[in-house]
Formats: C-alpha cells, structure tokens, sequence
C-alpha cells in the first residue's frame, strides 16, 4: 500500500530527482513504505488484533494530514484563548464568567495547553452531572439531542485549521471547550440542555428538526439579558471572536426568544447569524421551552432516573 497525497508529487523537470528545499516541503515527503505494515503482513504481531489496526490507522491518517507548522501550536492557541478571553467580560453571560474561572482555576483553562477530555469530564460532573464522550464529527441531530437527555455531552477533538482562528464552520474543540463547556457548568443551563434531550426522544423527524432548530438558537448561538443589558450564552457565539463581537454589536437583527416562532427560524451554518433571539432568563427560557415540549406529540411520556441514568417510559396520563 503506497499512499500519496493527492497534490504533492510532480515529476522534475531537473535530472536529479525532487528534493525538499524548505521545511514546509517535508509535506510532500510523504511516501509510505509498508514494508512491516500490520494491515499487510500476517506475520506482524498485530496482524490479528482488529483493534491495534484500526488504531494503527487512524493514527496514521492523522499523520498523513499534517502540514508543516500544524497547529496546535503553543502560539496559536494562546491566540485564540487571549483574544476571546479579553472580549468575556463584557461580552459574555455572568454564568459563564462563573465557570470560566473555575475553569482557568482547576482544569488548566487558559491557551498554553488543550484540556483534557478526560478531566473537563470530571469538573462538569462534579458540577452538573454532565459528562463528555468524545465524537468523531457532525452527529446526526436526533443522535446528538438524545445523548443530552443522560447529560452526556458530545466533544469533538480536532482544532480548527490556523487560516481561521477566529471563526469555524464547524464544531472543534475550541468551540467545545470554551463555548460549551462553561455554560454546561452552570445547573440550570444544564437542566435546559437535557430538557431539549429528553424532549427529542422518539419524536418525529419534523419535531427533530424543530428541536434542533431550537437547540441552535439558544445553546448555540443564544442571547440573554441580564441587569439591563444583553449578553452571549450560545456556545457558537463564546468560541468565535468573530460572531461575539457582531452578535453584540447593533447590526444583527434580535427577537425574543419564544419557542413556536425559535423552532421554524431559517438559519444557516456556513457564516454569521442574521439574527438571534433573546431571552429573558434562563429560568424564563426553561419555563417556555417545558411549555413547548409539552405539545409535541407522543404517544408517551419519558422520564429520567438519575439514579440509574435511564429513562423511563410511561404512558400518557
Ligand atoms: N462558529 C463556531 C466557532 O467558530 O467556534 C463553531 C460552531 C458552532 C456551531 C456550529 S459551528
Ligand atoms: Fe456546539
């Protein structure tokens, strides 16, 4: 098995065979000789062992997509955590500012290194009873909303690519540990969570849809007011400089938060919002997000059992 990038190697004009002349030209040195490859060879010890391949393998598809200079670089994330981090304060929700520091205090929060999943997991769980399993990519709503309803809280581990640091289309891990992970701590922001989770259990396709459209316009990229004053709680906001900033400046357009007219609100991925609605108070947006769910259609009812993290079905009263 011989792999090559798809752009790398063009044939020399020169006698001499290609050479690298710069660092960044190591990207193109990347010729794999197999020669004691575990996939190909039976007498490999790990030849048997599926697991040690597909590690193996996943491993070295990572590798195989590094560029010279890759992030995440010491510089680059400091970048990212400072330039965020100097706009929080008057940016961002009290809650998060709460947890943020908590963060910064005991997890390691603050640029020079990526916290662990592993002990992000065990703050939140401490504080809210959510915890974190680790996701490949862009889940599925249905599968995404389900997992909140046991307080678990899918993170994907890549970063951002360094040409953007400011904004990402997608999720990565500086949107999940400095958007999410803050407002997770805080316990009736959690409570709202799984109840948009537990409400999304068995429900219809279109219920999905609305609920994740819900889900975008509040955990996402939701506003709030508080003493007088609007301010960000949506994790898409809090982990990109970009979007915070002109979320809170006067040229988006803002409604209030009301679930029937939230949940059909068009909206797209790919850049900013052009609008965002706004809530009154948590406790405010939890009372109309238990109305809402309230209404949608089951032919039962769910409940969580904290004690044994599961969820009970019963039928409608
Ligand atoms: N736009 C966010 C960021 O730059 O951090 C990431 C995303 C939030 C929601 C969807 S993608
Ligand atoms: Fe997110």
């Amino acid at each position: 098995l011989k792999r090559v990038a798809d752009d790398v190697r063009t044939v020399p004009e020169e006698k001499a065979p290609w050479f690298p002349r710069q660092i960044k030209d190591l990207d193109r040195c990347n010729l794999l000789i197999t020669k004691f490859d575990p996939d190909l060879h039976c007498d490999h010890p790990g030849y048997n062992d599926s697991e040690y391949r597909k590690r193996r393998a996943a491993i070295s598809e990572l590798a195989f997509r590094y560029k010279q200079g890759d992030v995440p670089s010491a510089a680059y994330r400091r970048k990212v955590y400072q330039q965020l981090r100097s706009v929080y304060p008057s940016l961002a929700c009290r809650q998060f500012l709460d947890s943020l520091q908590q963060l910064e205090d005991e997890c390691g929060y603050g640029g020079d290194c990526i916290p662990q999943l592993r002990d992000v997991s065990a703050f939140l769980k401490e504080k809210t009873g959510f915890q974190l399993r680790p996701v490949a990519g862009l889940l599925s709503a249905r599968d995404f909303l389900a997992s909140l309803a046991f307080r678990v809280f899918q993170c994907t581990q890549y970063i951002r690519h360094p040409s953007s640091p400011m904004h990402s289309p997608e999720p990565d891990c500086c949107h999940e540990l400095l958007g999410h992970i803050p407002m997770l701590g805080d316990r009736e922001f959690a409570q709202f969570s799984q109840e948009i989770g537990l409400a999304s259990l068995g429900a219809s396709d279109e219920e999905i849809e609305k609920l994740s459209t819900l889900y975008w316009f509040t955990v996402e990229f939701g506003l709030c007011k508080q003493n007088g004053e609007v301010k960000a709680y949506g994790a898409g906001l809090l982990s990109s400089y970009g979007e915070l900033v002109y979320a809170l400046s006067n040229e988006p357009k803002y409604k209030p938060f009301n679930p029937e007219e939230t949940a059909v609100q068009p909206y797209q991925d790919q850049t900013y919002q052009s609008v965002y609605f706004v809530s009154e108070s948590f406790e405010d947006a939890k009372v109309k997000l238990r109305k809402y769910s309230a209404n949608i259609k089951r032919p039962f009812a769910v409940r969580y059992d904290p004690f044994t993290c599961s969820v009970e079905v019963l039928d409608q009263p």
